[in-house]
């Protein structure tokens, strides 16, 4: 009984932690979507944003935003643009519940982001990879991988 509730205590705590991807974990994972060179962004750009946006935590909530939105997730998805939190005005581009960007499963935030930069604004739509990574050398954010 005792290890059983130990075991239960052990899942309510692994189902609540936040899943923190290593950078090569994430790298892998966006080369294997197609990110490396999308819309002409290297892979270093996307890892470097998402490090900057959301430290890799795919379970990542923003604080609010002056106009009430949010920002969801490994790649802060906001929520007046491109997704729909039901609280607010939305253009929900992305055509998704926030939640789906709140969960370790990243393929639907691939997708989104991939939307996102399709817009004129390209990458410039991340606040933190226009003041943190563009321009700069991005080699580091790809270093060490087996890709
Ligand atoms: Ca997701």
């Amino acid at each position: 009984m005792k290890a059983l509730g130990l075991t239960l205590l052990f899942l309510f705590i692994a189902a609540n932690e936040a899943k923190i991807y290593t950078k090569c974990e994430l790298a892998s994972i966006l080369k294997r979507h197609g990110m490396d060179g999308f819309h002409g962004y290297s892979l270093g750009n996307w890892i470097c944003m998402a490090y900057y946006e959301s430290k890799y935590n795919s379970r990542l909530v923003g604080p609010r935003n002056w106009d009430g939105s949010y920002d969801y997730g490994i790649f802060q998805i906001n929520s007046r643009w491109w997704c729909n939190n039901y609280s607010g005005r939305t253009s929900n581009g992305c055509k998704k519940n926030c939640s789906a960007f709140k969960n370790d499963d990243i393929t639907d935030d691939i997708v989104c982001a991939k939307r996102i930069v399709k817009d004129p604004n390209k990458m410039n739509a991340w606040v933190a990879w226009r003041n943190k990574c563009k321009g700069t050398n991005l080699s580091k954010w790809t270093s060490g991988c087996r890709l």
